[in-house]
């Protein structure tokens, strides 16, 4: 098994994966490091990653692109109303607000959620993987921005589930990028930590964190994003300022021409690379509308000046990151800059004001991600060892909970995880019920949410109770903020609270419980068995329930399953002797209704479509293949039998296969069958080989004879 990272980004991704030595990047089928988010539907199959893009010109209404632009999103979003301008394909609003991607695919109009194109994506990246590494993978640590919300990040699960994928952890884009950086760093002071703030300008968005790091750990202190800025608003620039200038001076309005639309977009995102290395660049393309060719040519300089507001807005999260540290300018040991986005020069020059020293660009502004990724991948894996390594994250929304309508007020702002929590996290709530009851999970400040989201994360059902309850008992929620940054809860009914144990030897030792022992249950499984250096006696404990075999007795907390019943253990161990509590609670029910989601049984027909494509996909590359072998053939043969072959067919063997070979070519060309034909090319291949196949052997035995006849002769003359 391989573990992998995967940086899916609004134009490129990128997959690292850990080996022995190192992270290494793989390649796609063109030999390229990045693979193009990009999925292109034809009439027969869909072409995704490189050749998808490539295909953007010819297929413009069925290539989808900007995939993370969509993913969680709903129809009616300013942001994503502002976007749709931007794409070629056809987007409509979904029964339940959401997006829905309209294509021209398989003969019809076929409709596509957006977790269903970046399952299709997915699958993509994890078939170059695949291919690469030449064995089967799942396991993968996949980079989200920070700004994603709950709904956002449950949709990327739910597309690696279509992709076959177990994403072991969601990892914040900059927090992958400050893990690759400082486990290998070695020069980390020992005079308290120190602290590097990360910049990442991508296709569409700006991330920016605020890391400190020590020896063996890191900690992320802040994060601070724009999530409309990035490298595509400077081509915006651009193609506002050559589609003004072609109206006027050429009299053609690119923005009433998609496909002109697209070729100008794209000459605009070219000149601006060139830019970043050039004072000035020419802009030239051929036949670009109404059969004109346009002519344009900027300074470095001009554009600077058109996009000094996009540079300015920069700015705004690098502030911020600062600010919610609560650090000085003067306390930043680097600023690291990553992300192609950010490779214009008047990016740097503003980052080298604004934070009193030259970014440093020592990172790889392109993988940075994905190897951090790979890293951490590795790190949660039980088949690697990686170095001990500590990475804390911090969580940039607050997040509330209430019961029944009434906050649960742990802090002033109504939120249970304040912005800046440490995740993952548990907080246990204990309420008094004695009937099922309902809770919600909301954002609590709207004001550190990007524009257009609702407060509403999720709400969770929680009961019936397992046993019935006239009176109040305790419940406890176990509220968790997840590995991926998700919010999930469990809820347990105490049935016994607090029954002692005390352990003085090592001897077997039988637990003290107000209830009469019932029949034994073996082979209770132990989970979270944490050990610790105080105690390393083994012990057995004979529990009314259970028999708890326990070596090396931990100085702390432990739970186990059986069944419903969830026990947990509380040990403490002082001047030898153990002492312990037993906490018995049933588990309560919870259903959970995330807005917006998918359900199980959407995503588990989603997976169902998902591999029925994939099977089409994969028939019509065989297809390709067994053409690609009749053609060659028929070059082959038409070559051969006038020459090699020639005595070894009579004449009108040879004016037959002639025939044979010229009709399959023209039916090659001419009649393209059907996809349902698949062996049709195997049956014709077999046709021509019976014609052929007699005078190959021919031409093979005399070969072999002269060969023989050869060997001899050299033989005698050696001799
Ligand atoms: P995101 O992080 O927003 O999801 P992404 O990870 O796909 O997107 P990157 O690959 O980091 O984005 O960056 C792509 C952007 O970088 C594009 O807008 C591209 O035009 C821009 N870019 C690449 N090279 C250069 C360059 N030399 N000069 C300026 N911009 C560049
Ligand atoms: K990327
Ligand atoms: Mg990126």
């Amino acid at each position: 098994m391989s573990v992998v990272g995967l940086d899916f980004g609004n134009e490129n991704c990128v997959i690292a994966v850990a080996k022995e030595r190192g992270i290494d990047v793989l390649l796609n089928d063109e030999s390229k490091r990045e693979t193009p988010a990009v999925v292109s539907f034809f009439e027969k199959q869909r072409f995704m990653g490189s050749e998808g893009a490539a295909s953007l010109t010819m297929n413009p209404k069925s290539t989808v692109s900007q995939v993370k632009r969509f993913i969680g999103r709903k129809f009616k979003e300013v942001e994503f109303q502002n976007d749709l301008k931007l794409f070629p394909f056809k987007i409509v609003e979904g029964h339940d607000g959401g997006i829905l991607i309209k294509v021209q695919y398989l003969g019809e109009i076929h409709e596509f959620s957006p977790v269903q194109i970046l399952g299709m994506l997915f699958s993509h990246l994890k078939q170059i993987a695949e291919k690469s590494l030449e064995m089967p993978i799942s396991d993968c640590v996949i980079g989200i921005p920070c700004y994603f919300t709950d709904l956002q990040r449950r949709a990327y699960l739910d597309a690696a589930a279509i992709a076959g994928l177990r994403p072991l952890r969601l990892l914040h884009d900059c927090t992958a990028t400050a893990l690759g950086y400082g486990i290998y760093k070695n020069d980390i002071s020992d005079a308290g930590p120190t602290y590097v703030v990360f910049v990442d300008i991508g296709h569409c968005d700006t991330q920016v964190c605020l890391a400190s790091f020590e020896s063996g750990q890191m900690k992320i202190l802040s994060h601070a994003f724009d999530r409309n800025l990035g490298g595509r608003d400077f081509d915006e620039v651009l193609f506002s300022y050559f589609a003004g200038q072609f109206k006027e001076k050429d009299d053609i309005d690119v923005y009433t021409n998609m496909k002109a639309s697209i070729r100008l977009r794209a000459s605009c995102e070219k000149l601006k690379k060139v830019l970043s290395a050039n004072a000035e660049a020419p802009l030239n393309i051929e036949c670009l509308m109404d059969e004109k060719d346009v002519r344009g040519f900027i300074k470095r300089e001009e554009f600077e000046k058109l996009s000094s507001g996009l540079v300015e807005s920069i700015s705004v999260p690098c502030q911020k990151v600062l600010a919610n540290s609560g650090l000085t300018v003067e306390k930043i040991h680097s600023v690291e800059l990553v992300g192609s986005g950010s490779r214009i020069p008047a990016i740097s020059r503003m980052l080298a004001s604004l934070f009193k020293r030259e970014p440093s660009r020592r990172i790889n502004a392109s993988e940075c991600v994905a190897r951090g990724c790979a890293i951490q991948c590795a790190m949660l894996s039980p088949i690697f060892r990686v170095r001990e390594y500590q990475v804390q994250d911090s969580f940039p929304f607050s997040i509330g909970f209430s019961s029944d309508k009434v906050p649960i007020c742990i802090l002033s702002n109504r939120a249970l995880f304040p912005k800046g929590q440490a995740f993952p996290s548990l907080k246990i709530l204990a309420l008094h019920r004695n009937n099922m009851f309902q809770m919600e999970a909301f954002y609590a400040d709207p004001i550190e949410l990007p524009f257009d989201i609702a407060s509403q994360i999720s709400s969770f059902m929680i009961g019936p109770f397992p046993v019935y309850q006239l009176e109040m008992v305790k419940v406890k929620v176990r509220v968790q903020l997840n590995l991926h940054g998700i919010v999930n809860l469990e809820a347990f009914m105490q049935i016994e609270d607090g029954a002692e144990i005390t352990d003085a030897s090592s001897e077997n030792l039988v637990a003290k419980s107000d209830h009469s022992p019932s029949a034994e249950q073996n082979g209770a499984e132990v989970t979270n068995f944490a050990r610790s250096e105080s105690s390393s006696i083994p012990a057995t404990y004979h529990l009314d329930f259970a028999i708890l075999q326990i070596e090396g007795i931990m100085n702390s907390k432990k739970r186990f399953r059986l069944e419903n019943i969830d026990v947990g253990f509380i040990f403490s161990v002082k001047d030898g002797i153990r002492k312990g509590r037993i906490f018995k609670r049933l588990e309560i029910p919870v259903s959970e209704e995330v807005y917006g989601g998918m359900t199980k049984a959407e995503l588990s027909e989603a997976e169902k479509i998902e591999l029925w494509l994939a099977q089409q996909d994969l028939k019509m590359e065989r297809i390709k293949d067994k053409k690609n072998a009749l053609e060659s053939y028929v070059y082959e043969m038409r070559d051969k039998i006038f020459s090699k072959y020639e005595c070894f067919a009579t004449e009108s063997d040879r004016d037959e296969i002639s025939i044979n070979l010229q009709k399959t070519e023209e039916w090659l060309y001419e009649d393209e069958p059907d996809d349902e034909s698949e062996n049709i090319y195997n049956q014709k291949l077999e046709d021509l080989r019976k014609l052929i196949d007699p005078i190959e052997i021919r031409y093979k035995d005399d070969e072999a004879r002269e060969k023989a006849r050869k060997d001899l002769l050299s033989c005698i003359t050696d001799y």
